[in-house]
């Protein structure tokens, strides 16, 4: 069976995009920090599909951990089809000149940095095999700023940036490249961002429909499941309600 790799697979798109891939019989390798999650995860795929299971709990910020983990793997799990870089976080939401930098560095280490470890470690078992697929999960902050968004959209734009890098580099070993830039979802991300403010989070998605964890791995699922001489390289993801990072049609609630 196929093998994908899912960092962030604790909540949210990682979750919905790991369940999505065992339903269509792949096994999967679980990641995220919260290892209860992924124990739960995991016995929740192989009741409910027939496909293999491996938890991975690590901080992808902690490069040791990642590459002392990633090679840890088990010999047949070790031959990984697809990546999918999905670990990330937004951390504040303020003007830059009141940044915090310890959210600054948060997020850059998580979504920049970490997302490089995993992929150092995996991209040359791909190499050598001349066969893989790394799907990134951007975001439409990483094809424009918006109002407070700043080092959040600087770390997205860089993971557009290294998207495209890859895609090039990787383009004499038969790699495919995939960039999935979603605009609004409702999952834990902005009770992450507001740190632990429900109410706040909540306000986030009042007044339309925002996109669903499932709407996510349905796409990434299929951008992973296309003929071999098939890629699909970008794609911008919105609710209908948003036109883009800062126009959003909302009713009055
Ligand atoms: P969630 O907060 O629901 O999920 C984030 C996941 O990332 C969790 O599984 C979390 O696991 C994991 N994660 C965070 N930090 C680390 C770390 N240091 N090491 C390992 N895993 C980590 O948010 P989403 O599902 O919404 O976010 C997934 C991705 O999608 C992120 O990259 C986000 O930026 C992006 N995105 C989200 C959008 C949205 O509107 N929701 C829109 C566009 C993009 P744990 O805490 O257990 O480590
Ligand atoms: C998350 C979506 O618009 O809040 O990447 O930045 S947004």
């Amino acid at each position: 069976m196929p093998v994908a790799f899912i960092t962030g697979a604790t909540s949210g798109f990682g979750k919905a995009i790991a369940i999505s891939f065992a339903a269509h019989g792949w096994d999967v390798i679980i990641n995220g920090r919260r290892k209860e999650r992924l124990e739960t995860l995991e016995k929740e795929i192989s009741t409910t599909f027939e496909t293999k299971v491996f938890t991975l709990p690590f901080d992808v910020r902690k490069n040791d951990d990642v590459q002392r983990s990633i090679s840890s793997l088990p010999h047949d799990w070790k031959k990984i089809d697809v990546l999918v870089n999905n670990a990330g976080l937004a951390s504040g939401l303020s003007p830059i000149h009141k940044g915090d930098i310890l959210d600054w560095e948060i997020m850059i280490d998580t979504n920049v940095k970490g997302l490089l470890y995993v992929s150092k470690a995996i991209m040359p078992g791909m190499v050598e095999r001349k066969k893989g697929h790394i799907i990134n999960i951007g975001s439409i902050a990483g094809k424009e700023a918006y109002a407070k968004g700043n080092v959040y959209c600087a770390t997205k734009h860089a993971v557009d940036a290294l998207s495209k890098s890859m895609r090039i580099d990787l383009l004499p070993y038969g790699i495919k490249v995939t960039a999935i830039n979603p605009g609004a979802a409702e999952t834990e991300f902005s009770i992450v961002r507001f740190k632990g403010d429900n109410e706040k989070a909540a306000q986030v998605y009042k007044g339309y429909e925002p996109l669903k964890p499932e709407d996510i791995a349905d796409v990434v699922f299929f951008a992973a499941s296309r003929p071999d001489h098939v890629v699909l390289n970008d794609i911008i993801i919105t609710p209908l309600a948003q036109a883009n990072t800062s126009n959003f049609i909302k009713k009055n609630t």
